[in-house]
Order: C-alpha cells, then sequence, then structure tokens
C-alpha cells in the first residue's frame, strides 16, 4: 500500500477496516491499492481511471462516458445471487441459500489471485444523510473503475462517517472483482459470475460481473444487509422511490413512498411532472419521535432505465441525457460519439457500438435472435442534484414524513389503476401479495408473472413471514400511519392493449394524495376503495388536461372477482409455504369472504364500477 493511503486508513483508527483491507489484499492480490476519501480531487481522480483503463469512454457531450457490461451481464443475476446461511438455518423457500462454509470456501478458491495485475480501490460512503439516524457507513473493495465511480455518482461520501465510528465495527462492507477483462474493458468470466450475501458479517461479496445492480455494493446488495437489520430492530428498508407530491393550486407538499419491482414504472412515478423527487430506488423507513413515519433516501444519485426516455414522457431526464454534466451511459449505441437508445423519440443508426460490440441492423446473437440497437435494461448514472425538480428536503437528516405508501405492480389482468387500502393491515396485504410480469432488469424470460411481495422479494434475506410481521408491527409503533394504496399502470383489454395512458399516473397520484386530505370520497369494493368517476374526470380536466371518459373508468376500475379469487388462490398457495403471521391470514380471509359476498350478491364476475351502490362520501 503506497504511503499516502497508509496514512488515510491510519487516520480512521479502525482496526475493523484495516483487518479487512489486509484480509482481501492478501486473497486477491492486486498490484495496487488507491484508497478514496473525501476529497473531491481523489474521487475525480476514479473517473479518470475509468477512462484510462478503457471501463468507460468519453463521449461527445462533456461529462458524459459510456460502459458495457457483458452480453450475458445485463440485468441482475438471480440464480447466483446467494444468502449464505449457517449450518441448520433455512429462510423462505423462495429465497436463494448456500451454506455459509461452503460458500466462503467457493469463494476463497475463485477470490485467489483474482485482483492480479489490477488496482485495488478502496472507497467509504454512507448510506443515507451523514450523522442522520437512518446513516450506515459503508466500504466498498472493488478492482473496477467503473464500480468505484458509478458509486461516487450515486451514494453519499463517507470517508468522514467512518472517523465517527470511533473504530466500532458498525458498517457494511462489499468486495467486488469484476475477475479477468477483455480488451474492451468487459469482465469476461460471467459464467463464475457470484454474487453471496455473508449476513453474519454485514458483508457481500461479488465477482466475476460489472452490471451495476450484482457490482455495486451500496445498492442492492446493502439493501439485502439493511432488510436483516430492519428486521432485528424496528424500522423498515424498503425497495422504494420518495416523492413530493404538490396538488394543482395548493400550496402543500405530501410525502409519499412507493414499491414497484424492477422496470415496472417507480422512476417514472417519482419524476412525474409537476412533483418534486427524493429518491427513486430504496428508502429506510422509521417510525419517528412524534408518531409519524419518517423516511429518507439512501442514494443520492439515479441508475435509471434508459429504454423510452424521450423528450415527450421524460422531458427532465432527457435534458440530462443530452447536455453536459458527470453522466455514465451503460449498453447505448454509440455511433459517432453519441449515444442512442430504445424509445428515445428521434431516427437512430443503423451501426455502431453496443453491449455486442460492433453492431448493424439485422445482428443476430448465437441463437438466431436479433440484438437490438441498445440494450431494453440499458441505463444511465447519474447524481439527483442534477435534476431541476429534486425535492429541497432530499438531504433533510430527519427525512420527510410519509403520508402515502404505494405498491404498485405490472399485472396485465387483475387490478384497477389505484386503489386505497382500508387501513394499515389490508395495506400490508396489498403489498404481501403483489404479483408482477419479470421485466429485462433480472436475466431470464420476460413477461413471467411472478409472486412480487412488497416488490422486495429479491432483496428478502429473512424469512417471508418475518419480514411481514416486522411490517404489520411498524403500523403499530404509528400514530398515524400512512394511507397505503395499490396501483396498476399496466392493466389490459382482452386484445392485450393497456388501458391507461402513461401519464395517467399522475391522475391517480394526485387522488391518492386528495385522500391523504380527506378531499375525495371513494366507492368501497371488496378490495378496498376505488376512485369515483366524477373526482377523476376532474383530476384528467386540471392536470392532464384531457376528457376522461365514463367509458374508460368503466373499463379500467371494472371489479374483476374472478381473477380478483384466482389471485387469492396462488397466493393462498405462495404463503402455505411460509410461516406467515396470522394477520396475514386474516387478511386474506376477509378479503376472500368480501369477493365471494358480491358474487353472491350481484350473481356476477365482473362489476361495472359505475353500477356499484356502495358510492360512501366519506
Ligand atoms: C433494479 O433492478 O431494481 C434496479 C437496478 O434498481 S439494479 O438493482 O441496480 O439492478
Ligand atoms: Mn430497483
Amino acid at each position: 500500500m503506497p504511503d499516502g493511503a497508509r496514512k488515510k486508513l491510519a487516520a480512521l483508527n479502525n482496526r475493523h477496516v484495516e483487518d479487512i483491507i489486509a484480509e482481501y489484499t492478501a486473497l486477491c492480490r492486486p498490484d495496487k491499492i488507491t484508497l478514496v476519501t473525501d476529497d473531491p480531487e481523489e474521487r475525480a481522480r476514479i473517473r479518470q481511471i475509468a477512462l484510462e483503463k478503457g471501463e468507460e469512454k468519453a463521449l461527445s457531450v462533456a461529462g458524459h462516458t459510456v460502459h458495457y457490461d457483458g452480453f450475458f451481464d445485463q440485468g441482475r443475476d438471480k440464480a447466483c445471487t446467494k444468502v449464505l446461511v449457517p449450518e441448520g438455518q433455512s429462510l423462505s423457500p423462495r429465497i436463494n441459500t448456500l451454506d455459509r462454509k461452503t460458500g466462503l470456501a467457493e469463494l476463497h478458491q475463485l477470490m485467489n489471485g483474482i485482483m492480479r495485475g489490477k488496482e485495488m480501490f478502496v472507497r467509504f460512503f454512507c448510506l443515507g444523510p451523514g450523522g442522520s439516524a437512518f446513516a450506515i457507513p459503508a466500504m466498498q473493495i472493488t478492482d473496477s473503475a467503473y464500480v468505484a465511480h458509478s458509486e461516487d455518482l450515486l451514494y453519499r461520501s463517507g470517508y468522514a462517517e467512518f472517523h465517527k465510528l470511533q473504530g466500532s465495527d458498525h458498517f457494511f462492507h462489499f468486495i467486488h472483482s469484476a475477475g479477468a477483462l477483455d480488451e474492451d474493458g468487459v469482465a469476461r468470466n460471467v459464467a463464475q459470475r457470484r454474487v453471496y450475501i455473508d449476513l453474519v458479517a454485514n458483508r457481500v461479496f461479488t465477482i466475476n460481473n460489472q452490471y451495476a445492480g450484482n457490482s455495486v455494493g451500496l445498492k442492492k446488495l446493502a439493501l439485502r444487509l439493511a432488510i436483516n437489520q430492519a428486521n432485528q430492530s424496528d424500522w423498515l428498508a424498503e425497495h422504494m422511490f420518495l416523492m413530493g407530491v404538490h396538488p394543482v393550486a395548493k400550496e402543500r407538499t405530501t410525502y409519499f413512498a412507493g414499491a414497484f419491482p424492477s422496470a415496472c414504472g417507480k422512476t417514472s412515478t417519482a419524476m412525474i411532472p409537476g412533483q418534486t423527487i427524493i429518491g427513486d430506488d430504496i428508502a429506510y423507513l422509521k417510525a419517528w419521535s412524534d408518531g409519524t413515519c419518517h423516511a429518507v433516501n439512501i442514494e443520492s444519485g439515479i441508475f435509471g432505465i434508459i429504454s423510452d426516455v424521450n423528450p415527450i414522457d421524460d422531458p427532465l431526464i432527457y435534458k440530462c441525457l443530452t447536455t453536459p454534466r458527470e453522466l455514465i451511459f451503460s449498453n447505448v449505441l454509440v455511433n459517432d460519439g453519441r449515444p442512442y437508445w430504445l424509445g428515445m423519440g428521434m431516427p437512430t443508426p443503423a451501426r455502431g457500438t453496443n453491449h455486442s460490440g460492433a453492431w448493424f441492423e439485422g445482428k443476430k446473437d448465437d441463437e438466431g435472435k436479433l440484438i437490438p440497437l441498445a440494450h431494453k435494461n440499458a441505463r444511465y448514472t447519474m447524481r439527483l442534484s442534477e435534476l431541476e425538480n429534486l425535492d429541497p428536503q432530499a438531504e433533510n437528516p430527519d427525512g420527510v414524513p410519509i403520508s402515502a405508501i404505494i405498491y404498485g405492480g405490472r399485472d396485465s389482468d387483475t387490478n384497477p389503476p389505484i386503489v386505497q387500502a382500508f387501513g394499515w393491515e389490508h395495506g400490508v396485504f396489498i403489498g404481501a401479495t403483489l404479483e408482477s410480469e419479470t421485466t429485462a432488469a433480472t436475466l431470464g424470460q420476460e413477461g413471467q408473472r411472478t409472486f412480487a411481495p412488497m416488490a422486495n422479494l429479491d432483496f428478502i434475506v429473512v424469512p417471508l413471514g418475518l419480514y411481514l410481521a416486522n411490517h404489520f408491527k411498524f403500523g403499530k409503533r404509528l400514530n398515524k400511519p400512512p394511507l397505503v394504496f395499490g396501483t396498476n399502470y399496466f392493466l389490459k383489454d382482452e386484445h392485450g392493449r393497456f388501458l391507461n395512458e402513461k401519464t395517467d399516473k399522475k391522475a391517480w397520484i394526485l387522488w391518492a394524495e386528495a385522500r391523504v386530505h380527506g378531499e375525495y370520497g371513494a366507492v368501497a369494493t371488496p378490495i378496498g376503495w376505488i376512485p369515483r368517476y366524477a373526482d377523476l374526470q376532474t383530476l384528467f380536466d386540471t392536470t392532464l388536461h384531457k376528457p376522461y371518459s365514463r367509458t374508460d373508468y368503466a373499463r379500467q376500475f371494472e371489479i374483476r372477482l374472478d381473477r380478483l379469487l384466482e389471485k387469492l388462490a396462488r397466493i393462498e398457495k405462495m404463503y402455505a409455504a411460509e410461516s406467515a403471521p396470522p394477520t396475514l391470514g386474516e387478511q386474506i380471509a376477509a378479503q376472500r369472504s368480501r369477493l365471494l359476498q358480491w358474487r353472491a350478491d350481484f350473481g356476477r364476475e365482473r362489476l361495472n364500477p359505475l353500477e356499484i351502490e356502495q358510492a360512501v362520501a366519506e
């Protein structure tokens, strides 16, 4: 280790940090170690190294670079991601586990000398605003300058937080190696990709990959460690955006948190025009001393999906993607120094470079499938502070008070666009029974309906029953729990056409905001409260400036008793394999009996909301 690095390390006066660095230096055997503090010059140097090593390449707009992940490393790898469990311990059947001793031994072998010929970067970050009740310091060791650079855009620098630890081991740590690289700086050994989560030591190992969802420790790897901690105490670590909702012509901000599976509208909800964003991916929630729920964004940047970002649907992000600032594109097409992606709303070139190397229109992969010009899960990485619509409270160490929580899935045939839970416990039920169709954000087939509790299943590392029990208890700690809503932006008609336009989500969110303030009535249905037609008509007029027909309402908010009962049966089967808390069973039973009651009362499977008599003005 160079003298400078040694001094910076000694200044932390933390034996645990020193031991970890020593252990992985000895195992991985890098040629060089670079330790980065909060100094802006040191941080900027990492970006420079990513360019020098070829992991990123400069584009024509100042500050923009492009990075490529391997052709088979374009999404989160669920199969190779495992929780290491001590002998005799079991989690849920849906959580991928591996015996801890076996896993550590395998890693030891695979990581032996893995950084030979490479530079090891040691970085210090803080999850959440420094010094806040939410903050968790985190150390990243990686041999990828791209990973270290991405984290600089996505997280708060935390060398100072490590000072404050005064030698304690209350921090997370992550050890990443991209493994051998090819001549383009792309990880070569993705077949030996491993992402192993070691809850015992609050650490995650991830090797032979570069895609940020697999490699960036502070993102989904830290979320898993945080879920474990949250469930051992009394808070929540969730896959949630945070946003300020601003009703038209009213001087108030109402804070919402929302959980959606990957690539199901989480960022675009937080970016709805006229609203303010705090975060788009991961939040910590705590019961505050005044009995409200407070939340912070533990990140400070966006790793967003670039597909379909265009000047019409996402004007603010589009502007960031086309004007100078520090920003990394990944897995887009580049032609003549300019990036192109799917759905960007302009003509695209017929050739260039993309995640498959040199690309031309009509190029096929080894299986004979056409390679699109950019990957569907291509991304951009930038700081949230670049956004004009960043909420002024984004850095508040106390977080923001949360008035509403939304759970949304990609569901083509069951749930209406928005429904309000009857209360906290029914809200937990809505989250716990979320289903969603798979997307390109994870490797494997798209469009498969899967069980997606709280949009967090991929990251849950404790028994599911325990995780849900913690949610039920959380509400009990609050004087005024947030209202809970279920949304579905993806409902389709019998011909497979979407029943909504993308921008309609603004009306649903503003309806929910008004409900927080008791401003609209609602229609009671077996699955919760749905909006009244007249209120939506007003909202479409005042916020989207377009008409909203009774026919649209009738089709979107039709109560599909048959589908809802089928879903309940699937869910019940799922939970039969878990030790779910009794409250969940009660909620399932209550929902079923309400659905069956309606079927008996109305004698039909599908109900037109306009005909429903129970319109209740609250
Ligand atoms: C997601 O897939 O949920 C993301 C991107 O937010 S990542 O987790 O980094 O893959
Ligand atoms: Mn996510």
